[in-house]
């Protein structure tokens, strides 16, 4: 059994406890269990079946978070594959219940009490009750919450059924390498093509691309992936299979000579194609998966590569992130298409967390590890107090994390390491630690992690706030939305990007694949209003350095050259950079 699906399995019996009410440390104890077992490099079951149990157990007992209980969950998981409580609380709560936990709006205790007073548990029956203005009836619950529970339900359905970047690009990966495993891997060509190669934020299914070798050898080789749960259609030279979780993956098989064309086709965007159909059509060709034809005698012209069908059409190349119809055909055609940034001209990274708040490990390792990783500076940017559930940091814990930061600074050779705090904003736009603190930071980093859903003019006003403290520079993940779960938080958004290029902050592109924020179309607002952005990981753990290609991706759908990124520039220059304009 893969530690994923333990931790899946930890979390939704957490969810279930709450929902029925049981004592929150005990609830607790499952989702700190199954937080900690989320970076556990291990595998859990492995453990388990130690034969010498002794060893095993004191293995899993030094895992943080774990107490014996728990460690008896998780050999009664490994050998069972799955929890009786949690069984016994499905029988009790419909799965569909921990569907409601998705509805913003609707804690745990509300569900509770949605279900003892109209046995519903399922989201239909949910917005019945809304519709109905049965809601209402019930205590601490209004006509507000009923029309906020419906607009979430809607936009619950919209994302159902879609995938963050990490898990589709994980999945992709997984069957490519398996394909190099099969017959003819020395001749095979195999790209992703669709939504996962524009880099869009979240992917509805996997589209695959393979050339060389024999379709029908493939398609058997294929249908053996032990991942394969079914197989939704097979033709000659495409076949779509399921894969764990509902991911649906349309692989085809290709000639050579159409492999562009059926790139360019595949990768999409729909309305880009479309677009650039139309200026086929009047240009005298036909282009199709197949290849770009001229009109009259159907003679191929190109498609072989992507470069070439673009060439034949006019057009400088076009990265597959900026093909969302959006205004990029008509800048190739102009040559006046971006130099967009590329992964290696990050130089630093300015956000993320060390085992002093809600990180795991310390500052020396986060260094290395991003110096390994090619960068020349991070800043360290754990949490301030507010956020009490992380151990956010006090003034005085600061202070020493500072004197650590330049120790550990001092010894490092060729790379340097940032003094930063991520400071929460409170709801009434003070930052949460005291300006003397604030002072001795090489920068400032602060976000909202509280009161989201307050009215836009009160947020608006709350940002604008925290932007007169002369020490803050960067604005974080600045709708505060979380991916599949959370819409962002509401406010102004062109008086913040206005305010922000006036006092020269920063807004960031925070790269975690949960979050994705700003997304492509506020950063290209951003630096249209001039404001220069910070793309940073929020690394919790080193192994979430690389998600840095996601928020590169973002930044290169909104259009952004290294010039408008400020963490393409050596240190100094960036420190010199950060200075506030006002
Ligand atoms: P997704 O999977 O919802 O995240 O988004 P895509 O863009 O990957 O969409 P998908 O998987 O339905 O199709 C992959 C690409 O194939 C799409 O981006 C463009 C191309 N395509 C699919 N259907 C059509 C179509 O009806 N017309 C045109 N022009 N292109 C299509
Ligand atoms: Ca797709
Ligand atoms: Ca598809
Ligand atoms: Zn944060």
């Amino acid at each position: 059994m893969e530690n994923g699906e333990i931790v899946r399995l930890l979390c939704e019996t957490a969810d279930l406890l709450e929902i029925a009410g049981e004592d929150p440390f005990r609830v607790r104890s499952y989702r700190n269990a199954a937080q900690s077992l989320e970076t556990f490099p291990e595998k859990i079951d492995e453990i388990v079946r130690n034969p010498d149990r002794k060893a095993g157990d004191k293995q899993l007992l030094a895992i943080s978070g774990i107490g014996k209980g728990m460690v008896a969950n998780l050999r009664e998981i490994c050998a069972t594959g799955d929890l009786d409580v949690h069984q016994q609380l499905l029988q009790k709560f419909p799965p569909g219940a921990l569907e409601m936990l998705r509805i913003q709006g609707l804690g745990p205790k509300g569900i509770a009490l949605i279900w003892s007073a109209y046995r519903a548990a399922n989201l239909d029956e949910l917005e019945q009750l809304c519709r109905e203005g049965k809601l209402r009836l019930l205590p601490r619950m209004g006509e507000k919450l009923e029309q906020k529970i419906l607009k979430s339900i809607e936009a619950y359905r919209r994302s159902a059924g879609r995938f963050l970047i990490s898990a589709a690009e994980r999945a992709s990966e997984e069957i490519v390498e398996y394909l190099r495993q099969g017959p003819d891997a020395d001749q095979l060509r195999v790209t992703c093509a669709g939504s996962l190669r524009r880099g869009k934020e979240t992917i509805g299914d996997l589209d695959l691309l393979v050339t060389g070798g024999r379709a029908d050898e493939q398609i058997e080789h294929l249908l053996k992936y032990p991942k394969v749960l079914e197989v939704i259609a097979r033709g000659e030279n495409k076949v779509s299979v399921r894969l764990p979780e509902a991911m649906q993956v349309d692989v085809r098989f290709l000639e050579p000579g159409s492999y562009g064309a059926a790139m360019q086709y595949f990768t999409g965007s729909k309305e880009h194609n479309v677009s650039l159909r139309g200026r086929a059509i009047r240009m005298g060709f036909k282009l199709s998966e197949y290849g770009l034809f001229r009109a009259d005698d159907e003679h191929q012209v190109a498609g072989g590569s992507e470069e070439e069908i673009y060439t034949t059409l006019g057009l400088d190349y076009i990265a597959p992130e900026l093909r969302e119809n959006w205004g990029e055909i008509e800048a190739a055609a102009e040559h006046r298409l971006p130099r967009l940034v590329e992964p290696g001209e990050i130089q630093g990274d300015l956000h993320m967390h060390t085992s002093a708040t809600d990180g795991r490990l310390s500052i020396r390792e986060m260094a290395e590890a991003a110096r390994a990783r090619g960068l020349r500076y991070i800043a360290i940017t754990d949490h301030s107090k507010a956020l009490a559930m992380t151990n956010g940091l006090d003034e005085r814990r600061l202070l020493e994390q500072i004197k650590e930061i330049r120790q550990v600074n001092s010894e490092m050779e060729g790379f340097r390491i940032l003094a930063g705090i991520e400071v929460d904003i409170h709801r009434d736009g003070r930052l949460d630690l005291n300006d003397e603190a604030l002072a001795q930071l090489d920068i400032v980093v602060a976000s909202v992690h509280s009161y989201m859903q307050i009215e836009p003019e009160e947020m608006t006003d709350r940002l604008l706030r925290a932007f007169e403290n002369r020490y803050l520079n960067v604005l974080a993940h600045p709708t505060g939305r979380q991916l599949l779960s959370r819409e962002p938080y509401r406010f102004d958004m062109e008086r913040i990007l206005g305010e922000a290029a006036k006092r020269g902050i920063h807004l960031e592109i925070n790269s975690s694949p949960e979050r994705l924020d700003l997304n492509e179309q506020n950063a290209r607002r951003a630096k249209e209003k001039g404001v220069k952005l910070v793309i940073s990981t929020d690394a919790h753990h080193t192994r979430h350095l690389p998600n840095i290609k996601f928020g590169v991706k973002m930044a290169r759908r909104a259009w952004l050259e290294a010039a408008d990124v400020l963490n393409t520039l050596p240190a100094e220059q960036f420190l010199q950079a950060l200075r506030r304009a006002d």
